[in-house]
């Protein structure tokens, strides 16, 4: 009874902070076994510590604290596990156990255990051990009352570098640098949001360390309700630890972030190519209906000649809130909507909630309510009941997603999408969001298949929206294999890249709300994460055409770029304040479409390396510790320099400029970087700089992707101080998977003192018949 006093504080208030110097440490190691892969050491106290070598750069330590490490061994997030093992070698001396490969050196003293890296040439240290791993050996902590296998809380902590920034932790409502700051993962349904709320809607336990412009990473991967404190407790250590689960966690060795990001990938999975027209510009509403309201918006956006490629129904085109359903009167033929929509170019995309509607009468019938019980593939609470929450349609059940047949026939539910020529899957509420309780103290619980394990909330919550969002993408990829998938969702895992896209939630119309997107872009990005957006002019409240164009100024660049906007809240859509906000975003939005060549290209470098098309200034310059804090400025790619406004009435700002030459790309006037600029920005300007060497590709204007077939390709050209400048151009026929077995176009051209030399081209797809052309910006300078 106390502990259930306890738990319930606990949960109700999340306050809760683990101390973790009251835990007990792992003990010393008393002897070694080897394999060809990996190293496990046994403790005097029967712990066992294993060390497997992935790559040069990548190893996995894996701790088992009084027993040893178990046979099973499985992650919902790691996509790859056939790993060549690299050269390494093991020296063992009376104090310590060394692992060598061709980058790193750990070294792992046996009394006490405290595990170091090294960089293997410079011998410089990475990260070391703050004391040795911990648990709490009176295993206190409340979820094990339902699932005894949790086991108890682990941690580990590392030392903390005297200047040593953090980096990634996935969607947080906080900077850029985490360093001075802790954090909770539980997937958690927050509208509203403001800077500093944790835990928001997803976790993605991965961050990366930067000191002296030499970066390492670390993944934690346990989804249990985990902590992550970056020297917030103790200006001594940062740590990172969960309520159960194993202490497992993958060292990742830079010394660049964008190799680390590229491992994280291989590792967790590859972002796939969604369609191109996923970069184009798209509108949502809690809710359009019935039909005709929607072919009115986008009658409204071609009137207006405002570019437009998606338009999103939320909840309300259903039955009742009965996923799988549309509603008879508001949507009584949605093919014939689609079909109507598709021959003005723009795509559906309709909300898909994880709630199944729960019949209030007996002999209803719903075919996913039915089908799925039949099959029991509906979450049930230990004691065989159905788990019934309330969300939207009233008392409803959830899919147990960890069941493989369940996800499959979740997947083949989307027939009826499309059937109907629905082009994408938005998963929302997938935290997942209860009405009767949001911190989850409703599902405790609630009992997951789990791969045989039977286990429960506390280990699968943060997992649930992982498992349903592949239930999704791969559903869409049955249901249409010569289609990539589209699937869109709020709450994740590590891992999530290669199901869904993702926005940021239930952002306020504030202009506090909105100086928080770069910073959430941009650390989204850095966690494995690079196709991300939020509710372009804000979600909840009420904004005005100043805070609307500003919004566009900062997501027309943005992988996800949609205008969204609550139930009650004042409409938002781009001309809802009069002309002057409007011929503004028009601008945005054409040059969104303009770029398009350019975003694309570095979509597919995400796709490919990992690295975002989205980033902070750091990654780019990892050298340069002006850029380590600095979160109001981004860049798309290497080249394109953008510093928003994020403020009212403000139309001047600071920019700062890194090492080599910018060219300002209203003007075209060129400034030496390494130093901090003051520019003008009224209403219709946005800062942005261009980096000198850099070739920008450029479309003719398109009211959507595919319009026209694309006959001329534009290479603004910017060159460096030598003349000379460079670009890759990457093409395919953005809609099937072909890319995947080579069928692209990537096009070298480098520029040297206005001649253009195209070469090497890769890849076999045939792009049409389409011509350079070639414009030297740097003859073409305007006043401004
Ligand atoms: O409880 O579907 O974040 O984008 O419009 C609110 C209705 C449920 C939350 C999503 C929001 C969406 C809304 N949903």
């Amino acid at each position: 009874m106390l502990r259930l006093l306890v738990l319930t504080l606990l949960l109700t208030t999340n306050v809760f902070a683990q101390d973790i110097t009251t835990l007990e440490k792992i003990g010393d190691v008393v002897s070694l076994t080897k394999t060809d892969k990996s190293v496990t050491l046994i403790c005097n106290d029967n712990s066992q510590v294993q060390l497997t070598i992935l790559a040069p750069d990548l190893v996995r330590v894996r701790a088992s604290f009084t027993k040893p490490i178990p046979a099973k061994d499985h992650s919902w997030a790691v996509a790859k596990n056939d790993w060549s093992t690299p050269r390494w070698t093991v020296n063992e001396s009376p104090t310590a156990i060394t692992i060598t490969t061709d980058e790193l050196e750990v070294t792992i003293q046996r009394s006490p255990l405290l595990i170091s890296f090294r960089d293997a040439h410079t011998h410089q240290l990475l990260n070391a051990d703050e004391r040795p791993m911990s648990y709490d050996a009176n295993a206190s902590l409340a979820p094990m009352m339902f699932d005894p296998k949790a086991g108890p809380f682990v941690a580990a902590s590392k030392k903390l570098g005297f200047d040593e920034h953090f980096y990634g932790l996935g969607e947080k409502a906080s900077r850029l640098d985490k360093r001075r700051s802790s954090f909770v993962n539980w997937n958690s349904d927050t509208p509203g949001y403001f800077e500093g709320r944790d835990p928001i809607y997803q976790t993605i336990p991965f961050y990366i360390g930067l000191q002296r412009g030499i970066a390492y990473g670390i993944f934690f991967d346990n989804t249990y309700r985990s902590y992550f404190d970056f020297g917030k407790s103790s200006q001594q250590r940062a740590w990172f630890g969960a309520e159960g689960g194993e202490m497992n966690y993958y060292f990742f060795h830079g010394p660049s972030i964008k190799k680390i990001l590229g491992r994280y990938a291989d590792l967790t999975g590859h972002m796939p190519l969604p369609p191109l027209w996923a970069l184009g510009n798209q509108q949502s509403r809690w809710s359009y209906y019935p039909d005709t309201m929607v072919e009115e918006v986008v009658n409204e956006y071609r009137k207006r000649d405002l570019p437009l490629d998606v338009v999103h129904l939320d909840i309300d085109y259903m039955h009742g809130y009965r996923v799988f359903t549309f509603d008879k009167d508001r949507f009584p033929d949605p093919k014939a909507l689609t079909d109507k929509l598709a021959s003005q170019g723009v795509k559906v995309v309709t909300i898909v909630d994880p709630g199944v509607k729960h019949p209030v009468d007996k002999n209803e019938r719903y075919h996913a309510f039915d089908q799925g019980v039949e099959k029991n593939y509906f979450q049930r609470r230990r004691n065989g009941d159905l788990f019934v929450p309330r969300v939207w349609p009233g008392e409803s059940v959830f899919v147990d997603y960890t069941i493989p047949e369940a996800r499959r026939w979740w997947g083949d539910l989307h027939r009826v999408y499309t059937d109907n020529g629905i082009a994408g899957i938005w998963n929302d509420m997938n935290e997942p969001s209860d009405f009767v309780d949001q911190t989850g103290k409703n599902q405790l619980d609630v009992v997951s298949y789990d791969e045989g394990e039977k286990s429960t909330h506390a280990k699968n919550r943060n997992t649930f929206a992982l498992l349903m969002s592949r239930a999704t993408y791969e559903g869409l990829e049955r249901l249409r294999p010569d289609r990539r998938p589209y699937v869109i969702t709020r709450a994740a895992y590590a891992g999530i890249q290669r199901y869904a896209t993702m926005w940021t939630g239930d952002t306020n119309s504030t202009w506090e709300a909105l100086g928080l997107n770069i910073p959430m872009f941009t650390s989204l990005g850095l966690s494995g994460e690079p196709f991300v957006g939020s509710d372009v002019g804000g979600f909840i409240g009420r904004g005005n055409g100043e805070l609307l164009v500003r919004s566009y100024q900062v997501s027309f660049l943005a992988p996800f770029c949609r205008n969204h906007k609550v139930i009650d809240g004042y409409d938002q859509e781009p001309w809802r304040f009069g002309k002057y906000y409007e011929d503004i975003i028009r601008k945005y939005l054409k040059l969104r479409y303009a770029l398009m060549p350019y975003l694309y290209t570095t979509l597919e470098e995400a796709h490919r390396t990992g690295v975002p098309p989205f980033r902070p200034l750091l990654l780019n310059y990892q050298d340069d510790p002006n850029t380590y804090n600095l979160d109001d400025q981004f860049m798309v790619g290497n080249d394109l320099l953008v510093a928003p406004i994020m403020k009212p009435d403000v139309t001047r700002r600071l920019v700062y400029l890194p090492a080599g030459s910018w060219y300002d790309y209203w003007t075209n006037k060129k400034y030496s970087g390494d130093t901090m600029i003051s520019v003008d920005a009224p209403l219709d300007v946005v800062p942005m700089f261009v980096r000198a060497g850099a070739m920008i590709p450029v479309w003719p204007s398109l009211n959507y992707i595919g319009e026209k077939p694309v006959s001329l390709i534009t290479f603004n050209i910017y060159p460096d101080d030598s003349g000379s400048a460079s670009a890759t151009l990457y093409e395919d026929d953005g809609l099937s998977p072909a890319y995947k077995t080579g069928a692209f176009r990537r096009t070298t051209l480098t520029a040297r003192r206005g001649a253009v030399s195209i070469g090497p081209i890769e890849g076999s797809y045939n792009p049409g018949p389409r011509k350079f052309n070639y414009v030297d910006k740097s003859a073409k300078r305007t006043k401004a």
